[in-house]
């Protein structure tokens, strides 16, 4: 993307502002042992603003009632450091080829950052982080507000969400151009994946296939940790471990999506380890994928996600007490809530630069924050039956279905946006089928 996009996504959140600096931290490298590091991935608010892959910056957004201007702290350029790990942009170049203002070592933040607060009576930051670039940002910020011989200094700390979080939430073409491709490999992954499947095979195995995909495709980083769960695992919501056989006669879950220039995608598909759906299992799973296909066609601007999370309960209760999975009535089943024991969590969330985008769900007074053309979120309804829980009715237990899409919320309704991932139980038992060596 062009710098003047990151231009227009600045200037929206500077429009915001009065008097004040907005301090958007980078992301930083992390320690996973000894002298190795995990893997860099640029903060999300940060690269949405500027583009830039660098570890270690400090990007500032100031405004007063006489202008605004944008300045960044990043690493200087350094020739044996570079030699190790990489290139650096450095700080001589910084302004004309990101298209900024004002740019300065990071290593200097403490002894220049007073002079570029002075004047401003807030700050914009995220309050949560213990980020070091921040802290430094904090006690700067103190220092000048004890010091008696200025005017004006930062009094007022919000949080750096109130001015992103509703920008982030509404995507631009662009932006869901991103998602599409993200999808578009995710799609072979799922489908390789259920190609692949036999029993006997290790769930990390099935990982590889699916990872090897998002690599192979170009995608720099998977979106979240893959999850493939055979059988009862797929009742742990976050299991990660991917450890265990894949066994003839149980489902495997897969929850796992790939990033595109740092956008997400998120699908969940539960497909038969032999194939074949057994009796139970195809009725449990046509109930979950009916009530999906449901809760996607009522999605249109206007709806809130507190109606279709009501829908969804709704919808897989009623499957729960049609499968004599929950016994009793209809009724004393959605009062007392017992359907909570099997479908614990929400319908979706929103979808974006993060998998969770840290979008708001509700506004200031606390009312819900209304379906609107550009919005993506992600649509997931499950039953979880664990192997133990012995009010379950036999040929029940140990089965965990989770079907999860990503969808676009435009002018006539919704679209979706992973629809050509399949699954239909026909479908699914088609691709079975196959070699996965046609989705490599
Ligand atoms: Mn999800």
């Amino acid at each position: 993307m062009e710098n003047k996009n990151f231009k227009n996504r600045r200037d929206k959140v500077l429009e915001q502002m009065t008097n004040g600096v907005a301090l958007i931290a980078s992301g930083s490298m992390h320690i996973r042992s000894n002298d190795t590091e995990f893997p860099f991935r640029q903060e999300s608010n940060f690269y949405y603003l500027t583009g830039f892959n660098e570890p270690d910056c400090l990007l500032l957004l100031c405004k007063n009632d006489k202008r605004s201007k944008v300045c960044l702290f990043l690493r200087e350029k350094d020739p044996k450091m570079e030699m190790w790990v990489g290139k650096r942009l450095g700080v001589k170049v910084a302004c004309e080829v990101l298209g900024l203002d004002e740019a300065y070592d990071i290593a200097m933040l403490e002894k220049e950052l007073p002079a570029l607060l002075k004047g401003y009576s807030s700050l914009y930051l995220d309050t949560f982080s213990d980020n070091n670039y921040l802290n430094i940002s904090k006690k700067v910020s103190n220092e000048l507000f004890v010091s008696r011989s200025i005017d004006i200094s930062p009094r007022n700390f919000i949080h750096l969400n109130t001015l992103l979080e509703k920008q982030r939430l509404v995507k631009e073409p662009y932006e869901i151009e991103q998602i599409k491709k993200a999808l578009s490999i995710t799609t072979k992954a799922h489908h390789a994946s259920m190609a692949m499947v036999k029993p006997g095979m290790k769930e990390y195995e099935i990982q590889a296939i699916i990872e090897y995909i998002f690599k192979k495709e170009g995608s720099e980083h998977d979106a979240y940790g893959s999850i493939v769960a055979g059988g009862n695992n797929a009742n742990t919501l976050h299991y990660v471990e991917n450890s265990m056989s894949l066994k003839k006669g149980d489902l495997m879950l897969i929850d796992a999506g790939c990033e595109w220039n740092y956008y997400a995608s998120d699908i969940t598909r539960t497909t038969p380890v032999n194939g074949k759906f057994s009796k139970p299992q195809q009725a449990l799973y046509e109930g979950v994928l009916d009530a999906q296909e449901k809760i996607i066609k009522s999605i249109k601007p206007g709806v809130s996600k507190q109606l279709i999370q009501e829908k969804s309960e709704l919808l897989l209760a009623g499957v729960m007490h049609d499968l004599s999975i929950i016994k009793g009535s209809f009724e004393k089943i959605m009062e007392e809530k017992l359907y909570k024991k099997y479908y614990p969590h929400g319908i979706g969330h929103w979808m974006g630069l993060d998998v969770h985008d840290t979008c708001p769900y509700k506004d200031v007074n606390g009312n819900e924050i209304l379906f609107a053309e550009g919005m993506i979120l992600t649509i997931e309804p499950a039953i979880y039956l664990p192997a133990d829980d012995l009010d379950i009715p036999e040929e029940y237990r140990g089965i965990g279905i989770r079907i999860e899409d990503d969808i676009l919320v435009n002018s006539k309704g919704f679209e979706n946006l992973s629809s050509d991932i399949v699954k239909t139980v026909k479908d699914i038992e088609g691709i079975c089928a196959r070699d996965y060596k046609e989705f490599l």
